[in-house]
């Protein structure tokens, strides 16, 4: 029974330069290692990254209180660790330590586990029949939050390949088509100088139609060449658009307001226009009835919850039953452990939702929610595509592909 001998943890930054916490859990002599990540477009009702004090206090009490509470504590499954963690901080969602530190100590000692059993950490995760991959899906155009409103309002152009054999051949498909779409913006786009956003992805001075539009001819090309598909989307990260006060939703690159209906509307011609397979966040965070709405309507498209359900169980249990949404983000860091996460998948699968893992904004170059996602059996990895802490996730998906050999399963998902 994995054993924990010793624990730590030290300030680093993450690709945005924001300071996280590295943890380090030691089970007698195997050491696992992880440091969350960070939103820029954050739900109100994730758990907040730090405690009060902020990141000192949060060092603070890994060494003054956790840390003696940690040591010598026995654990048989990845629940019983999370559950001590839970109970230690106290709260029920991680206020008093903060979800950095949580989520570090969590994946940290499901890694340190995995490598005390001798076994991949999706075995640890999932059991030792897991063998589904997840499609990834990347981000190619960025604006919103991401680009510090300096380019499109929608924050995220995404796109997933929808009949690639293999990962490796999915994740060859999504390079090229980052790269057709930079070389497709340097002529269409007279003010494009190659510069990304936080996630890799292209920022550019056109507006959201024409980046439509030219992901269609990018694609084409990349259907050319390789023979791969893709399917188009979009993270609108509508709450970062909604005004409160107005009772609006503000884009400001197009000079547009639009109230509720109209942005119902609006997000239903885009999907019918662009024959949009995948939308997240298309309204804000609390408009439970117009997820509804939209997912009535739109009834060939992937519609998905990040800031409405911030991966959490409870918030799934209403959002499964009214079908307010097809399908849900899974951000580990949203709820502060594993097994929160793990419960949340759970609530969706049985609802038919489809699940999504993904990273975050700032992201670390810790590629653990690779693993997770593959032990959760998910259906899409959302990670980026281009960028040292991005790409790192793809190449681990193609070393678990590798790993897997014949067991694995092929990683297709078409809606
Ligand atoms: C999102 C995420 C990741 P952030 O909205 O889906 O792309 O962004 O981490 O800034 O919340
Ligand atoms: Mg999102």
């Amino acid at each position: 029974m994995p054993k924990i001998s010793d624990i730590n943890g030290r300030i680093i930054y993450n690709s945005r330069g924001e300071q996280t916490i590295e943890v380090s859990v030691d089970c007698e002599g195997s050491v696992g290692r992880y440091a969350s990540p960070l939103g820029a477009s954050v739900g109100s009702l994730e758990v907040r990254p730090f405690p009060h004090g902020g990141i000192k206090e949060a060092i603070n009490l890994l060494k003054r209180d956790i840390r003696d509470k940690l040591v010598g504590f026995s654990f048989e499954t990845q629940d019983e660790l999370d559950e001590y963690l839970n109970d230690l901080d106290g709260t029920g969602n991680y206020s008093r330590i903060g979800g950095v530190l949580s989520l570090g100590i969590s994946l940290a000692g499901a890694e340190a586990a995995a490598r005390n059993r001798g076994i991949p950490l999706y075995y640890w995760l999932g059991g030792d029949d897991t063998s589904m991959l997840p499609v990834p899906i990347g981000n190619i155009v960025g604006g919103g939050k991401h680009a510090r409103g300096l380019s499109i309002d929608i924050q995220e152009i995404l796109v997933f390949p929808t009949n690639a054999k293999t990962i490796n051949d999915a994740v060859f498909a999504l390079i090229r088509l980052h790269n057709h779409m930079g070389t497709i913006l340097s002529k269409k786009d007279e003010f494009f100088t190659g510069g990304r956003n936080d996630e890799g992805a292209w920022v550019t001075s056109l507006n959201e139609y024409e980046v439509f539009s030219l992901m269609w001819e990018a694609i084409d090309r990349v259907r050319g060449e390789l023979g791969i598909k893709f399917a188009l989307g979009a993270d609108i990260a509508a709450t970062s658009l909604w005004d409160n006060e107005l009772k609006l939703y503000v884009y400001n690159r197009t000079k547009t307001l639009r109230d509720r209906n109209e942005q119902i509307s609006y997000i239903l011609s885009l999907i019918n226009d662009f024959n949009l397979k995948y939308i997240e966040d298309p309204l804000n965070e609390q408009d439970f009835p117009g997820f509804v709405e939209i997912t009535r309507q739109a009834r060939k498209t992937l519609i998905v919850g990040d800031d409405l359900y911030v991966s959490n169980a409870s918030r799934l249990v209403l959002g499964v039953s009214d079908k307010a949404g097809n399908g849900v983000i899974i951000k580990p860091n949203q709820v502060g452990d594993v097994t929160k996460s793990r419960k949340a998948t759970e609530i969706a699968k049985r609802g038919g939702f489809k699940v999504v893992v993904s990273h975050r904004s700032g992201e670390t170059a810790y590629t653990h929610i690779v693993p997770l996602a593959v032990a959760f059996r998910a259906d899409l990895l959302k990670c980026g595509v281009i960028g040292g802490e991005r790409i790192e996730k793809l190449n681990e998906l193609i070393k678990i592909e590798r790993e897997l050999g014949d067991k694995v399963r092929p990683a297709t998902f078409n809606i």
